[in-house]
This record gives C-alpha cells, structure tokens and sequence, in this order.
C-alpha cells in the first residue's frame, strides 16, 4: 500500500502539498471502496478515480464559497426543473487540467481510461435542450467565477432508457442512483419544510394558510467546477422526504401499508421527471414538483440572506433568481408568500422586491408548451398563491389601467404561467435573435407594448470544454497545436484557424482528425448496433427529440427518395451516405412514435438491399443520451437543423456541430439565423421557408396537397410507404401517417420537400469536391467562437443579473 503521512490527518491533506493522483486513488480504493486492487472491478476503480478527482474539487469550491460570503458577492440562482448533466467524471477531470495524469494513473494499474469514463451512468435529469443548456450555464458560470446556485429536483430517475423492439420505441425506467453517486454530498442540515393544499383562515384580521399536507425538501449538493479549476459552484438538488416518516397509529392499529403511505406519497414528488418535451399536460402531480422545486429553493435563498443582511428590501442587491421557462413560475408568487406572510413585507413593497430579484428565461412559442393551470387546480394545491396571483394580476391591471387589449394572468378559469412570469420579472428573455422577436411581435405584443424594455434577447451557448476539448481529443489537439493552448475559455481566438484554413496541411491535419471521429463511430455502430458503415461515406446526422416540428419525417422520406434515385442509376457517380438518427419520443406522443418506427422500418430495407448497398446506410441507435451525443457529433459531416421555420426557439445541437465541424443543413429557424451569418452562406446548406412564408403558406387549405402534386418525387414517396414498401407484414401500418402529410400537414413537410430534396443535392456535389468540402468544415470550427455559453453567460450578467465575476 502506499504510504504518505498526510494520509491519516484531513486537514493536512487540505492543506498540504497534495498527494499524487495515484496514491489517492489507492487510497480511495481501499478506504472508501474497501477492496484490494487485486480484486477491484471496472466500478469500484471508476469510483476510487472519481473521489480521487473530486477531492481536488473541493478546495476551490470551499475558496470560492468563502470569497463569496468574505465579500457579500451578488449571488445567480439558477432554477430549473430540468439539468441534463450527462457524465461528470471526465468533464471534472478536463477542467482541473487532470486527463492526461488520470489516464496514466489508471494504465499504470492496468485499467482502461476509456472503459472507465464509459462506465458511469448519464445523469439525465433533463429531456433536450432546456435541460442541457441549465447544465451548460453551470459550468460556464464556474468558469467565469460567477458566484451561483444551481437549484433542481433529484430525480430518483431520469429520462426513460428507450429500446426498440420491431422497430417501435419501448421505454423502461433510468435507475441512475442504482449505483452509489460519487459526486453529491448529502446535506440532512438543509431541510425545509414545504406545504401544499389545505384552506384559508382569518387569524387576527389576517389570512392564514393552514396547509394540509407537507413534505421535506432535504438537499443534495453537487460542486461544479470550470474550466481549470480557478472557480466552482453548486448544483444543489431537492429531494422529497416525509414530514413523519410514518403514521404511527395507523402502525400499531396493524395497517402497515398504510402506515408507510406518507413517505411513499411525499416520495413521489422527487420520484420521476415527467418525460416530456415541449408539451405540457395538467397533471397536479408536475404542480406539485415545480412548487417543491421553487419553494425549498426560495426559502434557502432567504435563509442564506438573512445570515448576512437584515433588511429584505435589499434582496435584488445581493440576489439574481432566474427562472428557466415558466416551469418555477410559481417563485413570483412564492416570493411574496415569503416576503409578505412570514417577514411581514406590505404586498406593495414586495411585489417590485420579488420583481427585481427575478428573471424569465422564455424557451418555446409552441402552444402546447405553455403552461396553463386549470383555477381549480391550482387553487387546490396552492390556495395562497392563487390568492396573491388575483393580487398580482389586479395590481397589473389598475397600473396600466385604460390601456387597450390587456391581458390577464387568470382567464378563462385559467392561470397563465408565461403572463405570471412576464409581469413578476424585470427581465424576459428569448434564447436567440429570432426567437426574442417572436416572443415580442406574436407571444407577448400586448404586455410587450407595455414593458417595452423588457424582453431582451440571450442567443444560447454551449460550453466548448465538454463540447469539443472533452469529446473531440483529435480536433482539440490539431487546434491547440495550431493556435495554442488558450481557445477553450476564449473561443473567439478559433478565428486565428481562418488562415492556416488555407493551407493545404492544416486541412489535411484537419480531415483527418475527423476521419479519426469516424473510424472509431464506425467500430462503435458496428459493436452495437451490429451494423457495418464506411467510414469514408457522408455521415449525415440528426439527433434531437423526435417531434413534428423537428421534421425527422421529411429527413427520413427524403431519404426514400434518395434510395429510390440509386436504385433507378446503381452505376452513376453517387456520395456514399450514412444517414444516422437519435431520439426519444415523449411516452405518449403517438406520432413521433410512429415516425420512430417508420425510420426503423426504413432502415432495415435500405440497409438489406444489395442494389444500394454502401452507398446508403441508415442508423438509429437506440436510447439517445449526452453520452451518444459525444461520441455522435464529432464524427458527423452534415448537421440536420431542419424544423418547420418559426418552431425551434433556438437549437443547441446546432452548434455543438458547427463546433466540431460539421457544416448544416437547415432552415432559417431559431438560431440557425445565426449561424449562418456566423459561417456565410457558402458555408451552410440553406433550403426552405422563412416564418412568414411558412405562416402565408398554412392559410391555403390546399397547401400540402398543391405540394405534393407538384413534386414527382414526393408522390413516390409517399405511394412507396403508403403502400407497405417498409412495412411487407403489415402494409396499411403507414396509412395514417401519409394522410397526415396530404391533409394535416401543419409542420409543412410537403410544401418544404423539393427544396430540402435540392439542398441535398448540393451537399452531394459539395462534399464530392473534397477539398473544398474540408475547408468548409474547418470555417464551420473557426467562426464558432459566438456559441460559446461563456459569451451567454457574460451577457446574461451584463444584461439580466447585473452581477460581475468575483474572480
Ligand atoms: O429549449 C432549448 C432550445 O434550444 C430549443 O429550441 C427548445 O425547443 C428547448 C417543457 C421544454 N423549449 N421548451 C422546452 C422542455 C421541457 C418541458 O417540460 C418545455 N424545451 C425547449 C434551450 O433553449
């Protein structure tokens, strides 16, 4: 064993010159893991690295939380239901400058790195884009020494694993805690009690709340550290406990089952995240978490407050609280609670304080993403809120009386959570230049008229440590050797690329550090998935959550008419393609399931046809995660971003491949817009309509129809599926589906097909002019720099949390 005589004392390992990395993780194994290296699996080595590396994120975060209190630095607070923080272990070890000594460390006992990283469980405690960027925000905020709580729900399971079986998705429950958790520290100390339904009561001329069901909030903290280990934050997570742990009459009257109930019922509200994305249905159950979430989070805010400061009317001093997406709208109203019931703040004074602490992070125009809670669901699970919701919502109308077309917060027996979180914050944010358009011209014209000020544009971000230093070893290294160390926390100096661009050298490092990505994708997809791909072939890549609006559907019938195009001319000059797809379907959205299986269906008569052969293959590996993504973008040639224009807020993915060069295909929807501005448009594979050609085009009933008719090769397409081709035991399977497309075709696949048909055309030519082809993908990396989260981020300080770097 190895021996160090800091091992035995805790504050000299504080303190002290640190162990090295391997005596640690010798240690961890035997002190913490209890097990000899002779007998210590994949697991127990995974987490003796991973205590190993999280001691060395402990100091930073003790120093950044002392320099936080020492100089009552303004604090973000982060909530979210959503943090799909995937992986931890090699994203940790990255940014405290480690890899290369963990990877050392483990081959020198025989272990593989790899294998390693790769048996940690995704955290997925997040369905898509809301939840990946809630994750991305933390760690640029770490970066950029941001004084910041994350604040979310510890979900005993994430996001349902998906299987397909007959090619139809089969969803089976995440059991990410299954395994110890290496990264959190449970925290029993900080607990709050939150109440939930119950009635009203005059008590002294005063309205009372007298709940009648509790639950605890009890926390579990997370460090987050950045890039190079100058700063970390924390992610601190709720879960739900009893208020009694049981029912101890019920108990010794014998009724054990019921005994337990309060803890199974307060269980529950921590249980499982609702798997859906971009809808919203009324469930009291999701009320219930989002209150959960908002109140416990609001309570420690205060509490942390309070540890400082007397006087509550300097909250938005000290405090930034973001809401992301209306999911804790409910903090407005918690907020007054809070400040009016149990620090007994006048509703007048604590109305503007709650509104100067609180920002709304607006994510979707979809009409089924809005939340909207039935009055009497509401006012059951939250009887004072609804109360101070009326009050809010009066006081609004007598400010702006006799201003024409005012919306409420409660109509129609409805509570408007977008409205609600609109008027309880100073500042209301889209996620990119269109979207914050929209949100002002169709979303909110009406409030917008009156808050003219208030909506302000925050393009997303992703961060470029795990989204390309992380997952992208080959191209990370060919641009650190080019420019030099430095771009991972300024991305903008990607620019310095643009020149070696053109020489013929860099752009052959450059391929071939994307052929690296593609070789080893293609042993992946063949261990996995048991499928064969050419790595020289165009990997052409869509991975998003499978919605109409996201159009997997005109990928996919594109890509019939594409084989059909091969079969008809075998022997002409074709690009070999694999068209590759990931996602999940929400439960219970039975036409992304259909499209899921259509895709599936697809595959397996494209890929057994030996007229076609290499030149099209069609890939859909099951249960999408952040993992797969990591191991999918990098080696992607052609990125997907093709929804209806109009519908997708912004798109991170998009950027994650423009990063990793990967030039896109796309619509001019959501952030798109913006990248192509970024890379120019001899760089971008531009087709289809804008958002207000699109809107003119749905007022023609006729619309899909006029489409299809007008184009051959959409007919035969959809006569081909129609009819059974991909479904032989079943050849009606498809019927609903193509009459969708000929008569409800409000995401307007028909009316974009010939037109994405045609820019897939040029791809073909573009990348058979391989030289051109690679420079194209080397200015897609060059001019990424604006997608950086730390730019986001730095805005969102300027702009919304008006806080600066305590670094
Ligand atoms: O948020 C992402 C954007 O990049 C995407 O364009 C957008 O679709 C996504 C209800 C949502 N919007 N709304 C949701 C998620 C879960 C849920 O229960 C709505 N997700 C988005 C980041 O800005």
């Amino acid at each position: 064993m190895p021996r160090h005589p800091n091992l035995w004392n805790p504050m000299n390992d504080l303190s002290a010159a640190p162990t090295s990395l391997k005596a640690n993780i010798l240690r961890h194994l035997a002190y913490t893991l209890g097990k000899d290296a002779e007998h210590a699996s994949t697991y127990d080595w995974r987490m003796a690295l991973s205590f190993a590396i999280r001691d060395q994120i402990v100091e930073p975060w003790f120093a950044s939380t002392r320099k936080t209190w020492a100089t009552g630095h303004k604090r973000v607070y982060y909530l979210s239901m959503e943090f799909l923080i995937g992986r931890i272990l090699e994203d940790a070890t990255v940014n405290l400058g480690l890899r290369d000594q963990a990877e050392e460390a483990m081959a020198s006992f025989g272990q593989d790195f790899r294998a390693i990283i790769e048996d940690e469980p995704d955290a997925a405690l997040g369905n898509g884009g809301l939840g990946r960027l809630a994750a991305c925000f933390m760690e640029s905020m770490a970066t950029l020494g941001c004084p910041a709580y994350g604040y979310g729900i510890r979900y005993e399971h994430g996001l349902f694993r998906q299987r397909f079986e007959g090619g139809r998705q089969v969803e089976a429950p995440e059991d990410w805690l299954k395994q110890d958790h290496p990264w959190e520290f449970t925290r029993p100390e900080a607990a709050y009690v939150i109440p939930f339904k119950g009635h009203m009561e005059q008590q002294a001329g005063r309205e009372v709340w007298v709940p009648s069901e509790t639950v605890v909030a009890s926390a579990y903290d997370t460090p987050v550290v950045g890039w190079q280990g100058k700063w970390a934050n924390t992610l601190r997570l709720w879960g739900a406990l009893p208020t009694t742990m049981f029912d101890l009459d019920r108990f010794n009257r014998g009724d054990y089952a019921a005994a337990a109930e309060p803890e199974a019922l307060a269980r529950t509200l921590s249980r499982v995240l609702y798997p859906d994305d971009t809808t919203y249905q009324g469930k009291e159950l999701r009320l219930k978490q989002e209150f959960f979430l908002t109140s416990a989070a609001l309570q420690d805010i205060l509490r942390r407050f309070l540890a400082s400061e007397t006087d509550l009317r300097k909250l938005p001093d000290h405090v930034a609280i973001q809401m992301n997406d209306t999911h804790p709208a409910i903090a407005g109203p918690e907020l007054i609670r809070l400040l009016v019931d149990e620090h007994g703040m006048p509703f007048d004074q604590a109305l503007p304080v709650a509104r100067a602490c609180l920002g709304y992070t607006n994510h979707t125009l979809l009409p089924e993403a809005l939340e909207r809670w039935a009055t009497f669901t509401f006012g059951n699970v939250l009887p004072r809120h609804m109360q101070i919701v009326e009050q809010i919502d009066h006081w609004h109308k007598t400010e702006h009386r006799g201003r024409p077309h005012y919306i409420g917060i409660v109509k129609h027996h409805e509570v408007r959570m977008g409205e609600l979180a609109f008027i309880m914050a100073h500042k209301v944010n889209g996620v990119s230049a269109l979207h914050s358009d929209l949100i002002k011209k169709n979303l909110f014209p009406e409030l917008h008229a009156l808050h003219p000020d208030r909506i302000v544009n925050q393009t997303n971000g992703v961060t470029p440590r795990r989204w390309l230093k992380m997952c992208n070893k080959p191209l990370s290294t060919l641009i650190t050797d080019t420019i030099g160390a430095g771009w991972e926390a300024d991305l903008d100096l990607l620019k310095g690329l643009e020149k070696p661009i053109k020489t013929k050298a860099f752009c052959k490092d450059f391929d071939a550090a994307k052929r690296v990505n593609k070789v080893e994708l293609s042993n992946w997809l063949a261990s996995h998935e048991g499928i064969t791909v050419n790595p020289d072939a165009l990997f052409d890549v869509q991975i998003k959550r499978i919605h109409e609006y996201k159009r997997q559907l005109l990928n996919i019938l594109q890509t019939i008419g594409h084989w059909e195009a091969i079969k008809q001319n075998p022997n002409a000059n074709w690009v070999p393609r694999v068209k590759i797809f990931g996602g999940k379907a929400a439960p219970g959205y039975a036409v992304a399931k259909e499209i899921i299986r259509l895709i599936n269906d697809v595959a397996e008569v494209i890929n057994n046809d030996p007229v076609s052969g290499d030149l099209l293959k069609v890939v859909y590996p099951a249960n999408y995660n952040v993992s797969m993504a990591e191991r999918l973008i990098p080696a992607a040639d052609l990125s997907e971003q093709i929804s209806t224009a109009g519908k997708e807020a912004s798109g991170t993915g998009n950027m994650k491949f423009m990063i990793n060069g990967a030039p896109t295909i796309g619509t001019l929807d959501g952030a798109n817009v913006e990248i192509l501005h970024e890379v120019g448009e001899e760089n971008f594979f531009l087709f289809g309509m804008t958002t207000e050609q699109a809107m003119a085009r749905r007022q023609d009933p006729e619309h899909a129809r006029k489409a299809i008719e007008a184009s051959q090769t959409l007919q035969d397409v959809l006569q081909m599926v129609a009819e059974g081709r991909f479904s032989p035991d079943q050849k009606d399977r498809y019927h609903d589906l193509v009459h969708r497309v000929w008569h409800h075709d409000y995401f307007l696949v028909a009316s974009d097909f010939d037109a994405y048909d045609a820019a897939q055309v040029r791809v073909d030519s573009a990348y058979a002019d391989r030289d051109n082809w690679v420079k194209m993908a080397a200015l897609n990396t060059a001019r990424s720099g604006f997608f950086s989260s730390d730019r986001t981020i730095r805005s969102y300080m300027k702009d919304v949390w008006n806080v600066s770097s305590a670094l």
